[in-house]
């Protein structure tokens, strides 16, 4: 079907630069950038405007990502560069009208690159794509939502129909979504947390009974230290460098552990403190461990052998409170020296430094995000870093715990409301009691199992709530081929981009309002990484008339779909409040949700860690497990690559062409080595490359990337995604989340010969 559309952004010389990683982050430069940014897509008076009001407790929460705003004090400008950028493409003052879509065909569109896809501006109307045709067209509302009423009516089995979510939809949305799946009999609700924090909640459940973080904002004033692991907050969370400064402006240590020093975490100027622009910044890490990709595990088992040597452990603690300490005890001791080593790349002596300063910490708080979960061995290597602030006791008290720090700005709201694909029986009999909607308990797909489902033609329907699957998810050709044996593909979504020009044999675009923009049903509402479930008002004239809600599209496919009920779809259509009295009648934690939530600041969902400590795990305490360290063979002539991102992107949203914090401009296409290992090789900067990949037999090539010389460990690479998924394995999954390893790829180098 159409197979001449091209999967992939198409491959241009760049003039790629190369200059020096920068010292410090934000400061004027992230200021000037912010309004730049904004200024030249959404013009001057939106952007004034809006970045008044981003993360006001009446403003828009930022699409940015999901660190929490202060409860107390919020200044006049809660943003960041990369709040900034993420508001200007959804302000964009760019309309990608019905002439402009089909004045081209899907093959056509499909020769533009990402960023020239996302810089068309905001879709405007309702478009169709027929089996027949290769030009999208316009469509009526009425008659897009009788095609998707029509089409789940003709799938004999309800799990032929799969229905995607990106994090960025509300709880409102969200919570009439995952409904609609269930009505149609099914739990396929794959979403983006499945390639990102599942294996963060998978770990914290069975360890801690809460699949969640356990720390507050202020937490980090008094931690006494704070580990980051395995994420880039100069770039990913900038707003969480602020939380970094107070815990070092009050006497405490942050300390990084990541195959890259990011810019950041050396020094980083708040830019909304005008007076200190002009010093020289905050340092932040007190010390960076190199630690080898993947090397983590080992890395927290010998921090843990310290600790258990040093006897430094909060026995107290240890005794009430969790089970299954002395086969860890015991599992630790017998980990071998050598093999932490090898595997963490980093020193005895310094391990042992780092395990003393752990072990003498009173409040600790470990903080972490992809380079953690997106491995082999996630879920055990999150679980070691539960099982250290178990020993310590750092649960359930101020300035310490768990801190998994989300990405998508609602990921974790959707997942609390009900995007799951396998929920809990509690929560369907509470939802089939309020709804009248009988619920299946089978458990659905997640992204890997419905990109195979549909790659076998086990999949008629997909409708995605935003996001671009084919783009974010591994192994794109696998993608590309499960959904063109789709019958109809379906994107609920604000901005084209590949999913909309891969696709099902039919496809249809709905276009919805943004956060940005003026609801007339009222505000929606989000949990930030914290628990806090808090509003987002819009307060920007929609992009086009004719867009309707996320709630309101739902609604509507909801009522084509089963006119008789006994579900009353339509009633929920045009009232956010109506969604959140259902929400607060089914899930615990929401009572006077419609009160609570129109408070300033919102509220905060229970949390047994934290607010206990209590454990809601099968023995009522918190669980110690055990694991042994992964037994790698890697081939002399092999490296690991991670797929990261860049300063410039959004995900799949790319704003442009440079990685300004590490000194790269001008170019995607690129890969981060070893200085050492370019000389062994004999590559000089900027020679292309073909990459190989290969897992269980299985190889995977992608050529011409250009090598550029950066400090990074040994026989360790790194690209940026989406350009690099083509080469991440579809089989290749975190063992008990089924996330895809997008940071562990095992490749081999050719130079590109033309
Ligand atoms: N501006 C911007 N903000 C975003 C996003 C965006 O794309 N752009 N995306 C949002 C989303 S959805 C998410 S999930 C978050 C992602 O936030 P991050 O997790 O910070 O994003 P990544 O770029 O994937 O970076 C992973 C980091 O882990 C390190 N790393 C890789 N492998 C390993 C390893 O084996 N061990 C250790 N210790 N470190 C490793 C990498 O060097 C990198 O610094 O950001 C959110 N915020
Ligand atoms: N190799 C590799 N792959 C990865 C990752 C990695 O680190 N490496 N990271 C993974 C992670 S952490 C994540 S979260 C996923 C992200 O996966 P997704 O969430 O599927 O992807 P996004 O790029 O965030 O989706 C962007 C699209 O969402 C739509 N959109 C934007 N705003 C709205 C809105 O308000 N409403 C609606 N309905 N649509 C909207 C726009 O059309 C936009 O093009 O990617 C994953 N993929
Ligand atoms: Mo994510």
């Amino acid at each position: 079907m159409r197979e001449d559309v091209e999967t992939k952004p198409p491959i241009v010389s760049e003039k790629l630069k190369i200059g020096k990683p920068k010292r410090v982050a934000a400061g004027i430069k992230g200021v000037t950038e912010s309004f730049k940014i904004g200024i030249s897509e959404a013009g001057f008076s939106r952007t004034i405007k809006t970045m008044r009001s981003v993360n006001r407790f009446d403003g828009y929460d930022c699409p940015g990502c999901a660190w929490p705003d202060p409860d107390g004090h919020r200044s006049g400008f809660e943003f960041c560069e990369n709040g900034a950028k993420a508001f200007a493409t959804e302000a964009t003052k760019k309309r990608l009208t019905p002439e402009i879509l089909s004045s081209k065909t899907v093959q056509e569109w499909s020769h533009f690159s990402d960023m020239e896809l996302d810089k068309l501006g905001r879709i405007t109307h309702p478009m169709v794509l027929e089996s027949e045709s290769n030009n999208y067209e316009q469509i009526s509302w009425e008659n897009a939502f009788e095609m998707i009423g029509n089409a789940v009516s003709s799938n004999a089995d309800p799990n032929e129909n799969v229905l995607y979510t990106s994090g960025r939809a509300s709880n409102e949305a969200a919570f009439l979504w995952g409904t609609l799946a269930r009505q149609i009999g099914t739990n396929n609700l794959p979403d983006c947390s499945n390639m990102c924090h599942e294996s963060s909640g998978v770990g914290l459940s069975s360890s801690i009974g809460i699949g969640k973080g356990t720390v507050r904002l202020e937490c980090f004033d008094s931690a006494d230290l704070v580990l980051v692991i395995g994420q880039n907050p100069g770039t990913n969370h900038p707003r969480m460098l602020s939380a970094l400064a107070n815990t070092k402006r009050n006497g405490g240590s942050v300390i990084s552990i990541n195959p890259l020093m990011e810019t950041g975490l050396n020094r980083f100027k708040h830019p909304q403190e005008v007076i200190r622009l002009l010093g020289k910044g905050t340092p932040i890490a007190d010390d960076h461990f190199p630690v080898r990709i993947g090397g983590d595990q080992a890395l927290l088992q010998g921090i843990a052998k310290v600790m258990l040597e040093d006897g430094n452990l909060d026995w107290k603690f240890i005794d009430e409170h969790t089970e299954g300490f002395e086969d860890w005890k015991a599992n630790i001791s017998a980990a071998v020296w050598d093999d932490i080593v090898t595997q963490s790349g980093i020193e005895r002596s310094r391990i042992e430094a780092l395990g003393k300063a752990v072990s003498k910490s009173e409040r600790l708080i470990i903080c972490w995000a992809m380079g953690l979960t997106q491995h082999q061995n996630a879920v055990a290597t999150i679980q070691e870093a539960c099982n250290i602030l178990l020993a310590g006791g750092h649960f359930g008290k101020p300035g310490a715990g768990a801190c998994p720090v989300r990405g998508h700005s609602n990921v974790q709201g959707d997942r609390t409301v009900g995007i799951n694909h396998h929920p809990k029986a509690s929560f369907l009999d509470a939802c089939e009691r309020e709804t009248g909607i009988h619920m299946p308990h089978e458990p659905g797909y997640d992204t890997v199992e419905f990109v195979r489902a549909a790659r076998d033609g086990r999949v008629r329907l997909f409708m995605a709530l935003g996001g671009n699957i084919l783009s974010a998810m591994s192994d794109t050709e696998e993608v590309a081929k499960g959904l063109r044996e789709i019958d109809l593909t379906v994107q609920i979504s604000t901005k084209l981009n590949r999913s909309h020009l891969v696709t099902g044999k039919r496809a249809l675009i709905l276009p919805c309002l943004g956060r940005t923009e003026i609801d007339p049903a009222g505000f929606v509402t989000v949990e930030n990484s914290m628990g806090v479930v808090h509003s987002s008002t819009g307060r920007l004239d929609p992009a086009s008339p004719e867009l309707l809600s996320e709630p309101e599209i739902i609604c509507n496919i909801g009522a084509k779909c089963f006119p008789e009920g006994p579900f009353d779809w339509l009633s929920f259509s045009k009232n956010h409040d109506v969604i959140r009295n259902l929400i607060q009648s089914v899930i615990p934690g929401f009572s006077d949700y419609n009160t609570r939530v129109r408070q300033k600041g919102g509220f905060y969902l229970p949390n047994g860690p934290r607010d206990g400590p209590t454990w809601n795990t099968p023995s009522g305490k918190a669980v110690i497990h055990s694991h042994s360290l992964l037994e790698r063979q890697i081939p002399d002539d092999r490296f690991i690559l991670m797929t990261i991102r860049s300063h410039d992107q959004y995900n799949t949203t790319i704003y442009g062409m440079n990685d300004r914090y590490r000194g790269i401009y001008n170019s995607r296409r690129i890969v981060m080595m070893n200085q050492g290992d370019m000389d062994e090789l004999g590559l000089q900067p900027r020679d292309l490359i073909d990459l190989t990949s290969h897992y269980a037999g299985k190889e995977m090539h992608s050529e011409k990337w250009k090598v550029i010389p950066y400090d990074i460990p040994r026989r360790n690479l790194a690209a940026y995604f989406p350009e690099a998924n083509v080469l991440v394995p579809l089989d290749s999954v975190a063992k008990g989340s089924n996330t895809p390893t997008s940071k562990w790829v095992e490749v081999s180098i050719k130079p590109h010969k033309d």
